[in-house]
């Protein structure tokens, strides 16, 4: 079968998923999750009752993967020569994982807290079809959701949000440091393009957002922003996008 991808065209934590499906050219169908309104049917599917219920989620002949690092796995698994997930380095991989998730976890909290004073990004929220009808509403409801998910995923950040982000940043400046590289040359985590930069250059995302895959309008673009960190990091943006432009956009044709 081909495999399905329920998935949020402006998460990075999906964008993780897709990446690495495409990186292991696998062919997969993309369905749309609408947060809250899907989550029943979701539930359904998974046969999952209780706990948090997120996308990515994949369904596959291997039955349901219901986190992008299980989906990237599978699909490194389907291309062994694609390198995203080298058997012997997997553990480090997996490591880098963990800190891309703290790092994910940190950011997504500090930038739905902008979100939240942000009328035209909170708009943006409401899908197209029924911002209409809702009127003046729609923002209201979608501070509501805003609200929702950042105690959904509280428990996921640990402390401070602002001092997590910068240990996870700095964290990533100092390996790339520790990696060398001529200037202007681009480096890699484990030596050679591997799911662990996929994985932390997505925590970039609520530092400054990529300008191509995650889908985002103005306004919600402005809420993924860190104006405060952004000048900060702009080397690890620098190296964001040159990784995007050399195994992201140029495979994606
Ligand atoms: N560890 C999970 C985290 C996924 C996650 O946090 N997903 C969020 C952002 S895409 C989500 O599903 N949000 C919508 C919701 O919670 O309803 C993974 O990597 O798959």
């Amino acid at each position: 079968m081909t495999p399905q991808l329920w998935s949020l065209p402006y998460s990075p934590w999906s964008e993780k998923a897709k990446w690495a499906l495409d990186h292991c050219g696998v062919r997969y169908a993309k369905q749309r999750y609408e947060p809250l309104l899907g989550e029943p049917a979701m539930r359904w599917r998974t046969r999952r009752w209780r706990g948090r219920v997120s996308v990515p989620v994949m369904r596959c002949d291997d039955g349901w993967l219901t986190d992008s690092f299980d989906i990237a796995c599978w699909a490194a698994a389907q291309t062994p020569a694609a390198g995203l997930v080298p058997p012997a380095l997997l553990e480090r991989v997996r490591e880098a994982n963990a800190r891309s998730e703290r790092g994910l976890a940190a950011g997504r909290a500090r930038s739905l807290m902008r979100l939240l004073d942000h009328r035209a990004g909170l708009r943006d929220m409401v899908p197209p079809a029924t911002r209409g009808p809702l009127g003046p509403l729609a923002v209201p409801i979608a501070a509501f959701g805003v609200r929702r998910t950042l105690r959904k995923y509280q428990q996921t950040v640990a402390g401070d949000a602002e001092q997590t982000l910068v240990e996870v940043l700095d964290g990533l400046r100092a390996e790339l440091h520790a990696r060398g590289g001529a200037e202007g040359e681009l480096v890699y985590l484990l030596g050679s393009f591997s799911y662990a930069d996929i994985a932390m250059a997505q925590v970039l995302a609520f530092v400054d957002p990529p300008a191509t895959h995650l889908r985002l309008t103005e306004a919600t673009r402005e809420t993924f922003r860190d104006p405060e960190l952004a000048p900060r990091y702009d080397d690890l943006l620098r190296w964001r996008d040159a990784l995007y432009r050399e195994h992201r956009d140029r495979a994606a044709g």
